[in-house]
Parts: structure tokens; sequence; C-alpha cells
């Protein structure tokens, strides 16, 4: 691996998994703190340390280390990154890396009590909202990077398709370049004039608005490279080749289209927009639910064709032939398993009726610790374990297998305790995001109990699980450096296969696509809003 490359990579997985580390370190806490097991000195509460966990774990780990790992992929997939890729994105890091460290200094220092996703009227420091923007820019260089390096490839590859993860690459970040727009003018025309005190008052529903136009594709911003090693690195782990090129990109088109004009499904349960709204965009978000199906059934395809291929019998036989007790397989693969009923659970939360039910409980917790915190995080610990030693030129030893199949089992059963137990009390009404309280002595709450002592005793093994992962990258980065090197398996798509049509790569038409669908779902809403919204003057957490 290129070692100016390899830098770069190794730089944002490494911030990612401080990041990780240290968020790790607030979730045990506020764990303990909520479930009235401790208290902390100097004030410290639940809010803030819930505020550190969120924001350090959801969006400085995932974003660091997706950042990373598409540019391991598209330095690999087209060679090695051009001067002007690699200058973009260590500007990115630098940019995000400084916003981050204002963001955490201020959540620290107890002045952005606001959770992860900001909502107002709670009102934080204005410089925790000018980090983010800081954070926000930072990325969409990175992004150009990524763009740019593409273009190149393009232009001096004319009439050939573009390598499939240099592809998905691009489609992640077009993602994240729209969907950030939403969080850019949430945080620069409302939050900050706002928090600054230019403005007295805040249209509370159209922060909330714009908070998910972004917020819903943030989870595909988390997911789809997940699925890029799901469709592109897994077959060649496995001994077999990618079912579809054709169908992958597809997929990936599709999430994108149809990711960002749902937001509306965090606010089923919001007065201010009106059913119809709500209901065109459940309606959109059950059309995304279709290329996590295609998924779901290429990667079959893939485990089945691969097992034949090695002589594998019946209708189920190919599942023996599966190396489980390969971390770089095993570990992605809790995930896809795991994403089956996170998945599910996704489609109650989309329900309009269902909603009601489970809004605002720790089912929805529940549920994003099932997809992100498992399916995604395994995906990327599995990642992580080739991944360094191969931008490090250093070898993935049997030694560091095997602690981390460990790692992965810690991080299953730690979850299966705590988001099952979350699920579970969630349906039977336990709110989310609430601190330490008996509910005045309430029969019902008192039956929560047991539920919550189980999250704290998951949450505990979870945390296990993040130090020995701690523990598995020191020791990658002390083996010596080899003469064997580490692979960066890229798969191949089956012989004889046909290619995607050109259409898959005229962005022009996508995008065109996404920007109608979203001017449909919301430009009628949000006018609505803009003229009928009550402003709120807010208050400050600190
Ligand atoms: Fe979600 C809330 C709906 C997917 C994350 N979601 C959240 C929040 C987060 C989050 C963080 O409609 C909370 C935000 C907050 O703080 O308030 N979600 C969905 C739907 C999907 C979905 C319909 N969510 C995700 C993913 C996330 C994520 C992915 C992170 C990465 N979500 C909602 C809704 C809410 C919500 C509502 C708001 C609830 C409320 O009331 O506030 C879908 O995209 C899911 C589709 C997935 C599938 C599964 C396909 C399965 C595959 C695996 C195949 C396995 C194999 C291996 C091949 C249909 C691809 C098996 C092999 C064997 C041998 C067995």
């Amino acid at each position: 691996f290129n070692e100016n490359d390899g830098q770069l990579v190794l730089t944002h997985l490494l911030f990612a998994f401080g990041a990780l580390l240290l968020g790790g370190i607030a979730g045990l806490l506020q764990g303990l703190v909520r479930g009235g097991t401790m208290k902390l000195p100097h004030g410290i509460g639940y809010y803030q340390l819930l505020t550190a966990h969120g924001v350090l774990m959801a969006l400085v780990f995932t974003t660091f280390f997706i950042i990373g790992f598409l540019y391991s992929g598209v330095s690999k997939s087209t060679g090695k990154l051009l001067p002007r890729t690699l200058a973009l994105g260590w500007t990115g890091f630098l940019l995000m890396g400084f916003g981050t460290l204002i963001a955490v200094v201020f959540i620290l220092l107890n002045k952005a009590t606001v959770l992860y996703t900001f909502y107002a009227p709670m009102k934080a420091s204005p410089w925790f909202y000018v980090a983010l923007a800081l954070v926000v820019v930072g990325s969409w260089l990175s992004g150009y990077g990524i763009f740019y390096q593409y273009y190149v490839w393009r232009k001096m590859n004319p009439g050939r398709k573009s390598p499939l993860f240099s592809f998905m690459s691009v489609v992640t970040m077009v993602l994240w370049q729209v969907a950030t727009l939403g969080v850019a003018a949430e945080v620069l025309i409302q939050l900050i004039p706002w928090s600054f005190g230019w403005v007295d008052t805040i249209n509370v529903l159209l922060s909330r608005t714009l908070f998910w136009y972004f917020g819903h594709p943030l989870v595909y911003f988390w997911l789809l490279p997940a699925y890029i090693c799901w469709y592109v690195i897994i077959p060649k782990i496995i001994g077999g080749r990618i079912y579809s090129d054709s169908l992958a990109r597809l997929s990936f088109l599709l999430l994108f289209i149809f990711s960002i004009p749902v937001g509306f499904h965090h606010q089923l349960m919001e007065p201010g927009i009106s059913d119809f709204w709500k209901f065109l965009q459940v309606v959109l978000t059950l059309m995304v639910v279709v290329p996590s199906l295609m998924t779901a059934f290429s990667l079959f395809a893939t485990f089945e064709l691969a097992g034949r291929t090695k002589g594998a019998k019946g209708l189920f036989g190919w599942v023996k032939t599966l190396p489980f007790r390969d971390v770089r397989f095993f570990a992605p693969f809790m995930g896809m398993v795991i994403f089956i009923p996170a998945g599910a659970g996704g489609i109650i939360n989309a329900s309009y009726q269902l909603d009601q039910v489970v809004h605002n409980t720790l089912w929805v917790t529940g549920h994003f610790h099932l997809t992100v915190a498992s399916s995604v995080a395994l995906t990327f610990f599995g990642i992580a374990y080739w991944l360094i030693p191969a931008v490090t030129n250093r070898r993935m030893t049997p030694r560091i297998n095997k602690l981390g199949l460990w790692q992965t089992w810690i991080w299953i059963i730690g979850m299966f305790l705590m988001s099952g137990s979350m699920h579970t009390v969630g349906l039977v009404g336990s709110p989310r995001r609430t601190a330490y309280t008996t509910y005045g002595g309430a029969v019902e709450a008192a039956g929560w109990i047991p539920y919550h002592v189980a999250m704290a005793i998951g949450g505990s093994i979870l945390f296990v699980g993040i130090l020995l992962l701690m523990y598995i990258i020191i020791e990658i980065l002390r083996s010596p450096k080899g003469a064997e090197i580490e692979e960066f398996p890229i798969g191949e798509e089956q012989d004889g296969a046909e290619e995607p049509p050109k259409l898959f790569e005229r962005w022009s038409l996508w995008i065109g696509i996404t920007v109608v669908l979203v001017f449909i779902a919301y430009t009628i809403p949000v006018v609505d809003i803009i003229n009928n919204g009550v402003n709120s003057p807010g208050y400050k957490t600190w």
C-alpha cells in the first residue's frame, strides 16, 4: 500500500478509534449514572455524558472511520491517490479534527449538553455550533478529494466502468454532500445567529425538519461503507465472486435517491406537519427498504455460489463452507445477521401507527444500537483488523485473528443483553433519554428495573469489548513490519457478467431525480412551517 496514502488512512482510523474509546467511557458512565448505581463528582451529569457518548460514537467515530476507509479503497482501486486528492484529504481531516476538539471541549465544560441531535430550543454555546460547522466543511473537502480522484480516473479511462469500490465511495460522498446541506442550513441560518444572540427566537419545527432532512441519510452514510465491505470485500475473503456488479451499483443508487426525502419518519409524532406529507415520506421510507432487500438477496447468492464451487450440496450445505474462523469474515457476517432483526425493527418504526407505540421509548435506542452500533460497528471492526495491517505494511497474525473473534463474541453478547432489553422495555413504555428516576414510585416503572439492570450489564460487557479492541489495535501497531504484507481484499465479478448500463454513472440524472424527490417531499410542508411556525426563545443548557 502506498505509504503516503497509508498515512492518511491510518490517521483517520486512529482518530476514529480514539473517539470510540472516549465515547465508550462516556457511554459506560452514563449507563451507571442513569441506573442510579453511581453519582459523579463536580456535577457531571447524565445528559452531559449522553451528549459526549452520542457525539463521539455516532458522529465522530463513524465519520472519521468512513472517510479513512473510503480513501483506502479509492487509493487501492484507482492506483494511488493524486497529490490534489491527498491535499484535500489532509485539509479535510485537519478541519474536522479541529472542529471535533472544540466540540468535545465544550461538551466537557458542560456548555453543550444538547445531545447528539442538538434539538432546539435547547441552546448550547455558539462555539459548539461553530465547531460542528467546521466538521461539516472539513468533510466536504474530504468528499471533493474522492470526487477529484474518480473524475481523473474516468478521464484517463474513457468508456471503462469505474472500479466498484470507487463508484460506491462516490455515491456515499454525494449522499453526504446532499444530506449535510440540511444540517449546514440549520446550523448557519438558525442555530449560530440564535445562540450568539443576534436573533431572539428560533423556529423549532424548522430546525428539527432541517436536522432530520440530514439525520436520516446520515444513517445511510453509516450503512453504505458497511455495504461496500459486504459487496466488495467479503466475496474475496470467502474465496467467491461478486454476485452482480450491476445489482450492487443499482442498490447504491436507489439508496441514494430514496434516503433523503424521508426525514419526516423521525417526526411522525410531531404536530405542525400534516398527515399527507408524513404519509408520503413513509411511502418513500418503505421504498428505501428495497435496496437493502436487494443487498440481502445478493449476499445470499454470493455465499451460495461460493459454497457450491467448493462442492457444497443440499439447500443449505454452503453455510458450512463459510470461513467462520476468519475474523475478517466473521465480524461483518455477524453484522449482517444482526441487520435482519435490526431492519425489521426499522420497518416497524416507519409504520406510522406502530411508531406511536415505540416513539421516544427505549425501543428506538435499541433499534439504533442494533443497526449502527452492531451491524455497522462490527463490520468496521472486521475491516480494521486487516486494513490497519494493510496500510502499515504489516501482517494480521493468527493471534490478532483469534483476539478479534473474541472481541466479536463479546460485542454480540453485550449487545444482545443491552439492545434486547432496550427493545423489550421500550415496548412496555420505558422512555428514552431520561435521567435516573423512580417515577414517583409508580408500579409500572418498577417493572422496568430488571431490564435497566440487564442494559447496564450489557453496556459493561460492551465496554470490555472496546478495551479489547484497543488492545488489538495496539498489538497490530506493535507487530514488526514484515516481508509478508496483509492483502487488501477486493472481490471480482462472476465470469461472463454483463457490463452495468452507462446510465449508472450519469450523475446529473441521479442527483436530478433526488432533487426532484426532495422538492416534492419537502417544499409545501417547509413553506408551511416557515409561515406558520411558532418561534421559541429557547433555553440555555449551561
Ligand atoms: Fe432507523 C430511528 C426506520 C435502518 C439508525 N434509526 C433511527 C435512529 C437511528 C437509526 C440512529 O421510520 C434514532 C434517531 C434518534 O436518535 O432519534 N431505520 C428505519 C428503516 C430502516 C432503518 C425503515 N436505522 C437504519 C440503519 C441505521 C439506523 C441502517 C444506522 C446505520 N429508524 C427508522 C425510523 C426511526 C428510526 C422510522 C424513527 C423512530 C422514532 O420514532 O423516533 C431500513 O433501512 C432497514 C432496512 C433493512 C433491512 C434488512 C436487510 C438485511 C440485510 C442482511 C442480510 C443478511 C445476510 C446474512 C445475507 C430490510 C441486508 C444472513 C446469513 C445467514 C446464514 C442467516
